[in-house]
């Protein structure tokens, strides 16, 4: 039988699809017409689309078979993967189908979908990113896999008591995961900790990695690729039956549970090393299992380990998965017996490296004692590394000690830590920032020692968005409107399209309706004020990224409007979404002030109709995307040179947000692409913020001479906000760390300019189109586009 085309279609017109639900409902789930819960409905549901999707995967895998092509694998720690339902119905061509197939089991479109809980694996834009390129890839048609861990507890839930952040397990599995398919037979085993002895490596500590993936569908293409996430499981062996006979059942599951502890929890930092060996662990655990199966998927079709590098390239998601290159060699050289010098040469034109960061503490290090007790042999491969890396810049620079201590891998002061970062420049042959100002910036200051070495290394490749799920899924009013402006959905796998949207700026009645579906977006939302402008700042909370400004601004506001109501402006509901690490006080402490002004606000008569600041807990991808659609206001506002490149600001922009931002990250290109007047530019650039840093910068002096911001700060350090946030305003007056109060003023006003173009509603329609028309190259599409051209180069496969 021809395998390719042996598969029965499943059938596309409504009767076929309720007859499969019907059949799903009892053979697969069990149980009946009568009996069926809205769960049974939702997973029932879920298998019927997935059904559809497994048919086109199995077209694409032997398609990739035989075509034995060159893979791109990404290897994340992270996937923030958002639902899965709304976009297996578009992506399966099921979307129409699925509301009357519900209905004749008795239940709403809408009380299915609420079931749906995202698999929250990612802490934020990195996690995210992860998931667009992925959904890139298949649309695309490259023969792709993503590499993550199946971790059973999530990304906190965030809820607030007081005002204050609390974080709760996110158990998000709790009810098994329709979508999740199991390969128990691919399992991996993964050593740790032990010695290397007179026959290499002897592992102390056996974990087994159980592997399951989900399906990542093409838009508009037959291709599906997967996400295979690793979840650790105990050996059978590590029992103790005779403890548990004795009644010790705590001490008979104990190494089990240390074990399956390693895919226990997603660390929910996104910026700081939490120095914890479990963390380290699981990052072995990741790369460990990944390039086995790397190595198992690449002998399916090839032989000679010359070939590797020509079929493979490995995508490291930030340093999270450097180990990755110390264990291939360590495969090669100890477990297939290749020479040395062959081995690293595989390693160097297989691996490439992204980088996402350009706080110096969020660079990852390991001290040297932990790593070399975790994974010994790895250490000592490391330090080869090392030794070889040192004798060629000695050669290039003699005796500039300087460059070779901070070149080395090993940081020795204060204490000997791994640098993953020089590790991951080191073992790849490219490496790429996130965003021209950010690639620009790791060339001039993080790697500029290691550009000066290897100039053709580095590269950028700035971050992108995928169009389906923040334009098609999240705001399907104004996805009909794009498509009636230009005429197709085209656009949906060309986004350089949008650019054609632009004369219609010029329409008055594509502007109204433009207008009203904003309004319908605002309304879904519950924020329904259509005098109202919707000022949105949606991120992770960190002081880099200023969530204090904004404050700073809300409370100037609202004084405003207590003393001075002619500079108040237009109305405003400004919405903060966003988590804090759970150890992050300080960040914290913002959050805890946000609410408290929050409050205060909502308590005055006087704002009524004029100012609101919400704050839903919880923000995740589903949140995001019934915020986002319906912004006008996209607050930017880090302080310049500290935020690599940004996501969300791409995210509003194409949804017709108007930003308000700093010339930081991929803010640059976004203003570039829609156009210095179609936004709203303010504060210190890269240089001066730097310049003002290295100076005797004095916080206070701003305080001391800009009336309106004395009276803000003095409001909170009076307790007038439920008495809390004096932490808060006394870091920004003793460090400021991130210039809060240096943009300030900057940042005020601009804001005025922002509320007297609102009163002009058809200029500032205009501004939104334009935002829109703009945004095209912000498309995920075009990032993987040239991360082919760039670094992966690989060929699209069509099943
Ligand atoms: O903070 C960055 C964002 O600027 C960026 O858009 C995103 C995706 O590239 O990655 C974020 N990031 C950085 N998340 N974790 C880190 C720490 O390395």
């Amino acid at each position: 039988m021809d395998l390719r085309n042996g598969l029965r279609p499943l059938g596309s017109t409504p009767a076929e699809f309720e007859q499969d639900l019907l059949s799903n409902l009892y053979y697969r789930r069990g149980t009946t017409v009568e009996s069926a819960s809205a769960q049974d409905a939702y997973e029932t549901l879920a298998l019927t689309v997935r059904d559809r999707l497994a048919a086109r995967r199995a077209r694409t895998a032997a398609a990739h078979y035989e075509s034995n092509p060159r893979w791109v694998y990404y290897l994340s720690a992270e996937y923030l993967l958002g639902p899965q339902l709304e976009q297996n119905l578009l992506y399966s061509g099921t979307t129409d189908l699925a509301p009357a197939a519900l209905e004749a089991l008795g239940f709403s479109a809408e009380e299915v979908a609420a079931l749906d809980v995202e698999p929250g694996l990612g802490n934020g834009g990195l996690g995210r990113l992860a998931a667009c390129l992925l959904d890139s890839l298949a649309t695309l048609d490259i023969p792709a896999v993503g590499y993550g861990i199946r971790y059973d507890l999530g990304i906190f839930k965030q809820q607030f008591e007081n005002g204050e952040q609390v974080e709760r397990p996110d158990d998000w599995a709790f009810q098994g995961d329709p979508w999740e398919f199991p390969a128990p037979d691919d399992w991996q085993t993964v050593g740790f900790y032990g010695f290397v002895g007179p026959e290499g490596w002897v592992p102390g500590e056996i974990v087994h990695g159980e592997p399951s993936h989900l399906l990542v569908p093409g838009y508009g293409t037959e291709t599906v690729n997967i996400v295979r996430l690793w979840r650790a499981r105990a050996a059978p062996a590590s029992f103790d039956l005779r403890r548990f006979s004795a009644g010790q059942y705590a001490e008979a599951v104990q190494e089990a549970v240390k074990a399956e502890n390693i895919s226990k929890v997603l660390y929910p930092d996104d910026s700081t090393d939490m120095g914890r060996e479990l963390r380290l662990k699981q990052q072995y655990f990741l790369v460990s299992c990944s390039l086995r199966d790397i190595v198992r998927r690449f002998r399916l079709r090839n032989a000679d380990w010359a070939d590797f590098p020509a079929k493979t390239v490995i995508q490291l998601n930030d340093t999270h998965p450097t180990l990755a290159i110390p264990e291939l060699i360590r495969l090669l050289v100890d477990e297939e017996k290749l020479e040395w010098e062959q081995a690293w040469s595989i390693v160097r034109q297989t691996f490439a490296y992204t980088c996402h960061t350009l706080l110096p503490e969020a660079l990852e290090t390991w001290p040297v004692e932990m790593l070399g007790r975790l994974l010994p042999r790895h250490l000592e491969i490391i330090y080869t590394i090392n030794e070889a890396l040192l004798a060629e810049v000695r050669a290039r620079f003699p005796g500039d000690l300087d460059r070779v201590r901070r070149m080395s891998l090993i940081q020795e002061e204060p204490q000997r830590r791994v640098r993953m970062a020089n590790l991951a420049v080191t073992g790849t042959f490219k490496v790429n920032g996130v965003a021209e100002l950010h690639s620009q910036l790791l060339t001039s200051t993080t790697f500029a020692d290691f550009a000066a070495l290897w100039p053709d290394r580095f590269t950028n490749v700035t971050n992108g968005v995928s169009p389906r799920r923040f334009v098609r899924l999240a705001n399907p009013g104004l996805s009909a409107l794009i498509s009636e402006g230009l005429g197709s959905d085209d656009w949906l796998r060309d986004l350089s399209l949008l650019s054609n949207l632009a004369p219609l700026a010029g329409d008055a009645s594509f502007r109204s309706r433009w207008r009203a579906e904003k309004r319908h977006a605002k309304a879904d939302l519950g924020l329904g004020d259509p005098g109202a402008v919707l000022d949105v700042m949606i991120k992770r909370f960190h002081e880099y990224k200023r969530q204090q400004l904004k404050l700073l601004h809300v409370i100037t506001l609202y004084q405003r409007l207590r003393n001075d109501p002619a500079r108040f402006g237009v109305p405003r509901t400004v919405l903060f979404g966003g988590k804090a690490a759970p150890a992050y006080d300080a960040a914290k402490s913002i959050i805890r002030l946000i609410n408290a002004v929050s409050a205060t606000v909502a308590a005055d008569p006087r704002t009524s109709g004029l100012l609101r600041v919400v704050f839903p807990a919880n923000y995740n991808v589903t949140l995001a995307e019934r915020i986002i659609p319906a912004a006008d206001l996209s607050e930017q506002i880090s302080m310049a040179g500290k935020e690599a490149s940004g996501t969300g600001n791409m995210k509003l922009a194409l949804n017709g947000a108007v930003t308000i931002g700093t010339l930081d990250g991929a803010n640059v290109e976004i203003r570039d692409r829609v156009g210095a007047d179609n936004f709203f530019l303010f504060g210190l650039d890269t240089p001066a913020a730097a310049a003002l840093r290295a100076s005797d910068y004095r916080p206070r002096t701003h305080y001391d001479s800009d009336e309106e911001l004395r009276a803000a700060l003095d409001a909170i350090l009076s307790g007038e906000f439920g008495g809390v946030g004096q932490d808060v305003a006394h870091s920004l007056l003793d460090r400021d760390e991130y210039l809060t109060l240096a943009d300030y003023r900057s940042y005020v006003d601009k804001q005025d300019e922002v509320a007297a173009a609102w009163q002009n509603q058809e200029q500032w329609t205009r501004m939104s189109i334009l935002n829109t028309a703009g945004s095209g190259f912000f498309s995920a599409d075009r990032t993987v586009a040239d991360y082919l051209a760039r670094i992966w180069r690989a060929e699209p496969v069509r099943p």
